[in-house]
C-alpha cells in the first residue's frame, strides 16, 4: 500500500487517513506510516505526515519551522478563508499567541483549580452513585463519559444552562472541520452556522456568571493582560476544546480499564493511580488523533525537504505507539510511564487544560475506584467517526457495586 515515489525517496501513500475505514481502526496505517520512513507523501491531499515519535515531537516543539498560524487543519489559512475566526491561541503563532496563552495557563493552572477539587470530587461521587442506582447495565459514553464533563465544565466556565445540548455537537463539527471536506463535514454542516453563533454568544460578558474561567478571562482584559476584543474568542477557545476532548478521554479510559480487569483492581486497590490511568489512556487511546502545522520554509526532515507552505499532518497516535520511543507500546498498563506521550501535544501549544482534564479523570476514576467492584464491556460497542478525535458512540458496561 505504501509505495516509493518516483521523483525522489520519498514514500507516497494514497489511502485516506480520513475514511471510515481507517477511522474505524486507525492502528494498522499507523504502523504503516510509522515503518514507512520519518516523513510520508499523502498523495490523496499532497500533504506530509509524520507518525515516528522523533520526528512528532521535534516538529511540535519547533513553533518557527511549523507553524500553527495557517491553522492545524488540512485548510491552509494562507490562501483559504477560515469557516470561523480562527482561535487566538490554536491557530495562531508567537508573538500574539503569547498574551492569550499565558491568561489562559493562570485561569487553568494546577493552583488554580484547587477551589475545584472538592466541588468535582463530590459531583462525581453523586453521579457514580446514581448511575450505580440506575442498575448494573450503562452505556458508558453516555452516563459516565459525557455527564461528568456536562455536569462540572459549563458550571466551571460560567455559561447559562440553556443551550448546552449544543456543545458536543459544536466539538464534534469543530473536530471533523480540522480534515477534508468529506461527508463527516458535509452532513453537521446545516447545523454549523447556529452552532457557532450559540458558542460565540456565550463569550458575551453579561452572560458569563461572576466567578467563573469566562469571567476571569474578561478581568484578564480588564488589567490589560489581553484586550477587550480577545477576551470572547479566549472563552471560545474553552467552549471549543474543553467538553469533546475531555469526553472522550474519559471514554478512552474507561474503555482500557473495562478491558483490562487487572488494571482496574490495580487502581481499586491504588486510587492514587487515578492520574496514571488517565495519562496512560491518552497515550494509549489518544482521543485527539492528529493536527497539521505549516512549514514556514523549505524545511529539512530526515531526507526529505518539505516545500515551505505545505500542510505536514502530525500522527499523535502513531508517535504514542510507537515501537522506537516505547517498550510497550500497545500495551495498557498502569506501571508504565507515560510522560513525553504527545496527546496533549507538545512545546508551546501544548494542551492548556490538561490539568482541567486530569482532575476531572481523578475525580471520576476515584469515586468509581471506591463505589464499583467489577467493570466489564456488557454488549457491542460501537466507535464513533470524526476527522481528528478518536471517538467512543457506544460503551455498554456491567458496573457491580464495591462489596
Ligand atoms: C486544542 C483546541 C481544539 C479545538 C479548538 C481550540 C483548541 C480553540 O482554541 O478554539
Amino acid at each position: 500500500m505504501i509505495t516509493l515515489a518516483t521523483n525522489d525517496d520519498l514514500p507516497a501513500t494514497d489511502v485516506d487517513p480520513f475514511s471510515h475505514e481507517v477511522l474505524e481502526d486507525p492502528l494498522p496505517f499507523h504502523a504503516e506510516l510509522r515503518d514507512a520512513g520519518p516523513v510520508v507523501h499523502l498523495s490523496r491531499y499532497d500533504t506530509y505526515a509524520m507518525g515516528r515519535y522523533e520526528q512528532v515531537h521535534a516538529a511540535l516543539v519547533d513553533w518557527q519551522g511549523f507553524q500553527s498560524g495557517a491553522g492545524v487543519g488540512l485548510s491552509n489559512f494562507r490562501t483559504e478563508k477560515p469557516w470561523r475566526p480562527p482561535s487566538l491561541l490554536l491557530e495562531a503563532d508567537p508573538p500574539g499567541h503569547d498574551a492569550p496563552r499565558r491568561v489562559l495557563s493562570a485561569i487553568l493552572g494546577p493552583r488554580a483549580l484547587r477551589r475545584l477539587r472538592e466541588r468535582w470530587f463530590a459531583a462525581a461521587e453523586t453521579l457514580v452513585d446514581a448511575v450505580l442506582a440506575s442498575g448494573p447495565e450503562i452505556d458508558a459514553v453516555p452516563a459516565l463519559a459525557e455527564a461528568f464533563p456536562l455536569t462540572v465544565f459549563p458550571d466551571a466556565v460560567g455559561i447559562p444552562a440553556e443551550g448546552r445540548e449544543n456543545l458536543l455537537p459544536y466539538g464534534d463539527f469543530l473536530f471533523n472541520a480540522f480534515g477534508p471536506h468529506n461527508d463527516l463535514v458535509a452532513e453537521a454542516t446545516p447545523d454549523a452556522a447556529r452552532l457557532g453563533a450559540w458558542v460565540n454568544d456565550q463569550c458575551a460578558r453579561a452572560v458569563l456568571t461572576a466567578d467563573g474561567f469566562g469571567a476571569q478571562i474578561w478581568a484578564a482584559a480588564d488589567r490589560g493582560d489581553i484586550t477587550p476584543d480577545q477576551a470572547p474568542l479566549v472563552v471560545r477557545s474553552l467552549l471549543s476544546a474543553g467538553v469533546d476532548t475531555t469526553v472522550h478521554g474519559l471514554a478512552a479510559v474507561l474503555h482500557a480499564l473495562a478491558t483490562h480487569p487487572d488494571q482496574w483492581q490495580r487502581l481499586r486497590s491504588a486510587p492514587h493511580l487515578a492520574r496514571v490511568a488517565f495519562d496512560e489512556a491518552v497515550r494509549w487511546g489518544a482521543p485527539v488523533q492528529t493536527f497539521f502545522r505549516t512549514a514556514t520554509s523549505d524545511i529539512r526532515v530526515a531526507d526529505t525537504v518539505i516545500p515551505d507552505g505545505k500542510k505536514i499532518l502530525m500522527f499523535l497516535a502513531a508517535a504514542n505507539r510507537d515501537p522506537r520511543h516505547w517498550p510497550e507500546p500497545d500495551v495498557f498498563d498502569l506501571g508504565h510511564d507515560p510522560s513525553g506521550h504527545v496527546g496533549f501535544g507538545m512545546g508551546i501549544h501544548q494542551c492548556v487544560g490538561q490539568h482541567v482534564a486530569r482532575l476531572e479523570a481523578e475525580a471520576l476514576l476515584t469515586a468509581l475506584a471506591a463505589r464499583v467492584g467489577t467493570i466489564e464491556i456488557s454488549g457491542p460497542t460501537r466507535r464513533h467517526h470524526n476527522n481528528t478525535l478518536r471517538a467512543w458512540g457506544s460503551l455498554p458496561m456491567r458496573l457491580t457495586a464495591a462489596r
